[in-house]
């Protein structure tokens, strides 16, 4: 019986920097669901391994692993354990708000994470140039941003889309914590956004996922910044 409770305990590859982990962190963690970590170094390259790449033939974290079920993709995942494992809902059963949740939950995942995934930067880095990885996120990430302001503008209460976290505000929290933290992207022009990140530093279990706070954060600020990830010690 400990055995088959030990199989069934749900695993998550994961990355400590990578936002598209983090959202499935959160999830995990609004649904009080305990997990194994998993750590694959994508920045040694463990995402190509053919053992890792039986998981995700794309290379990519998140991959969730629910007894003799394998999903990755942050999206699908969340999709799967809103229905799987139903308490606390993460989408609101108002069909307006939970369209608006899906809208905003995708501009992150589809527009904007993209260009600032290692993938991406690298392909610019080594076509174009090593200086213009940086602005090219920076200015993919604005854009998004500009149209979540817009989008969310009427509908935020204290979080995105009124007074309870939803599903938006999984995606949004790494989002942003990748903008200031990575990207230096300046939060003054982007108010809204900015307020919702301080309303996600208030909450335990958006805190507990971010990528600080990792099995495998590095520990020191110098290995930190070698992934473009300025974190004050
Ligand atoms: N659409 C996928 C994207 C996954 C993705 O881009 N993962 C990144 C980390 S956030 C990754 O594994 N990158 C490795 C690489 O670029 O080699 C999702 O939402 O899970």
């Amino acid at each position: 019986m400990e055995q088959a409770n030990q199989e069934k305990k749900l695993k998550l590859y994961s990355h400590w920097i990578s936002s598209c982990s983090c959202r499935i962190r959160i999830a995990l963690n609004l649904k009080g669901l305990e997990y194994q970590y998993i750590p694959v170094n994508l920045k040694e390259g463990e995402q190509f391994s053919p053992e890792f790449q039986k998981l995700n033939p794309i290379g990519y974290v998140p991959v969730l692993v629910d007894g003799d079920i394998v999903i990755s993709d942050s999206f699908a995942i969340f999709m799967y354990l809103e229905e799987k494992y139903p308490q606390h809902p993460l989408l609101p059963s108002d069909l307006q708000k939970k369209a608006l949740n899906i809208q905003a939950a995708n501009i992150v995942c589809s527009s904007i994470q993209p260009f600032q995934n290692l993938a991406a930067q690298k392909y610019i880095a080594e076509k174009v140039g090593p200086d213009e990885a940086t602005p090219w996120v920076k200015h993919h990430i604005e854009k998004g941003f500009e149209a979540l302001e817009k989008l969310l503008k009427n509908h935020a209460g204290r979080y995105a889309t009124g007074d309870e976290v939803f599903m938006a505000d999984l995606f949004l929290a790494p989002q942003v914590h990748a903008a200031i933290n990575r990207f230096t992207v300046d939060m003054a022009k982007y108010p809204l956004l900015a307020r919702l990140n301080e309303a996600y530093s208030e909450i335990p279990q958006f805190q507990n996922a971010m990528p600080e706070n990792q099995p495998d954060t590095p520990s020191t600020p110098s290995t930190r910044a070698l992934f473009n990830f300025k974190l004050v010690d």
